[in-house]
């Protein structure tokens, strides 16, 4: 994409949550006339710009120099491709921070694993002593970190925000895994793929899961594979020994790691694929892999009240994570996995779960708007209106031995504020019935 100038241009920074504030913040700093736009009937900013609030000003849109639009504000929504048809460009935070940045990028991308694998990769350059600067989807947004001396930037990329970049270089980037989410969004699982992919584009080297064929670079070639399949070149998992191999040699025994699980056994291999190809010395990613803990909310034990272990998956929003998780705790499982799951489908396919519920999961607990749509799925189940409530029936239901886990499947939005609010509720209605 063309270098832009912003100096001195008409600039609609379309969102203000974290990502516009910090588009606003930045455009400024380079001399732009900039007026700021938020769906919100109420907002108060502190930054000196106008605001325009509520229904998008489709005039001040379409005689816009240039549009910033935040991830969450949908690219189809009629104001914005109104915008486009009359000529105006529109890019994302992404795209401002590839367009300003002169620092290694490595960037990483996927259905599920992203923040895990972003943390990891973190872990290990830092175990190198590599100075080291993490944003992007993870929360943190990607211009806030321009202007820090670093030696290496790691990127979690979301769809929304590789759909509005044109000019990311990565030195290296994987896309860790695909499959459906934000549907509701990008139309079909080809879209939301070739959006994916996307990240490979300007990337000179490629780390690629050669186990999902979905995620193979087109026209390129991967400089390092991974995948839970044997292999004798790239990073691979020995079932039985329970390692993770690298050039079919033993790399690191999994049982010196902190994460468990075959998914993040895959994930534990992206980030050293991509530390390694980034030039990170093996002792050191050793030291990440073994020294990383997992974040909140992935698979969380939050309790070992009765002797059932309580997990907190809240951030399982789509289909495949939830997948993930329950195939991940297979063999941790002695007596029955009572699953709690629904909230917000986000136009997904919820069929695709039915033969692992009916194998793993002894009892289901559904709620929000589309739990009745993965009820459906399993013979035994019970429908409740509140996670509190779930919590009491799962706290009925179970036995020394069993596993309760909340791992919906669905984003959080229709009955809480975030994943986050979500899981500590969950955890919080736990630690009650154990008070
Ligand atoms: N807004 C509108 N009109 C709309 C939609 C939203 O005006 O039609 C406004 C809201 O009123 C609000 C603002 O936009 O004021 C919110 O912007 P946003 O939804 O883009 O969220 P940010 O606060 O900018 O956070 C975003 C990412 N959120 C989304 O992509 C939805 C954060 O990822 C990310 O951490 C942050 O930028 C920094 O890069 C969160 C996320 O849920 C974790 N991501 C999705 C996911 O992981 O599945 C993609
Ligand atoms: P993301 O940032 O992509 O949402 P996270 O690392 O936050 O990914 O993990 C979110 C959830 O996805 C976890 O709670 C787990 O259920 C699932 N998960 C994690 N890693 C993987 C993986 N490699 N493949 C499939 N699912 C995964």
């Amino acid at each position: 994409m063309k270098k832009l100038t912003l100096a001195n241009k008409s600039i609609v920074v379309v969102g203000m949550g974290l990502t516009g504030l910090s588009c606003v913040r930045f455009l400024l700093t380079k001399g732009a006339k900039v007026i700021a736009m938020d769906s919100r009937s109420e907002l108060t900013l502190s930054l000196d710009v106008p605001l325009l609030l509520g229904e998008f000003d489709t005039n001040k849109l379409s005689l816009a120099d240039l549009i910033v639009l935040s991830p969450g504000v949908d690219l189809n929504t009629p104001a914005i491709q109104q915008a486009i048809e009359s000529g105006v460009r529109v890019i994302g935070d992404i795209e401002l921070f590839a367009q300003f940045n002169t620092c290694p990028v490595i960037a990483i991308t996927g259905s599920n694993g992203k923040s895990t694998v972003t943390h990891l990769v973190t872990e290990m350059c830092k175990s190198a002593g590599k100075k080291v600067l993490m944003g992007g989807n993870i929360g943190v947004p990607a211009l806030d970190l321009l202007g820090q001396s670093a030696d290496v930037i790691v990127l979690e990329l979301s769809s929304f925000q590789l759909e509005t970049t044109y000019s990311l270089m990565p030195l290296v980037a994987t896309v860790l895994n695909i499959t459906a989410d934000h549907l509701d969004r990008h139309g079909d699982l080809a879209r939301y793929q070739q959006i994916k992919l996307s990240v490979y584009k300007n990337c000179e080297f490629i780390v690629c899961n050669r186990d999902d064929d979905l995620c193979y670079p087109v026209n390129k070639n991967a400089s390092m594979s991974y995948g839970l399949s044997q292999s004798n070149s790239g990073f691979s998992w020995d079932n039985d020994n329970t390692c993770i191999l690298l050039d079919g040699k033993i790399f690191l025994d999994s049982k010196r790691c902190l994460l468990v699980g075959a998914h993040n056994m895959l994930n534990i291999q992206a980030a050293a694929a991509l530390a390694k190809v980034f030039g990170i010395d093996d002792a050191s990613i050793r030291q990440g892999a073994q020294q990383f803990g997992g974040l909140p909310h992935r698979c969380q034990t939050v309790s070992m009240f009765n002797n059932v272990r309580w997990i907190n998956d809240s951030k399982a929003t789509n289909v495949g994570a939830t997948l993930a998780a329950i195939n991940g705790l297979a063999s941790h499982i002695n007596g029955k996995l009572i699953l709690i799951a629904g909230g917000e489908g986000k136009g997904a396919d919820f069929s695709v779960m039915a033969e692992c519920l009916t194998q793993s999961v002894g009892l289901l607990i559904t709620l929000g708007k589309d739990g009745d749509k993965i009820a459906r799925l399993h013979s035994n189940n019970v429908k409740v209106q509140t996670i509190e409530e779930a919590v009491l029936v799962a706290a009925k239901h179970s036995r020394a031995g069993d596993i309760v886990m909340l791992s919906p499947a669905c984003a959080s939005l229709d009955m809480f504020v975030s994943y986050q609010q979500r899981g500590d509720c969950f955890a919080q209605a736990v630690q009650a019935l154990a008070a």
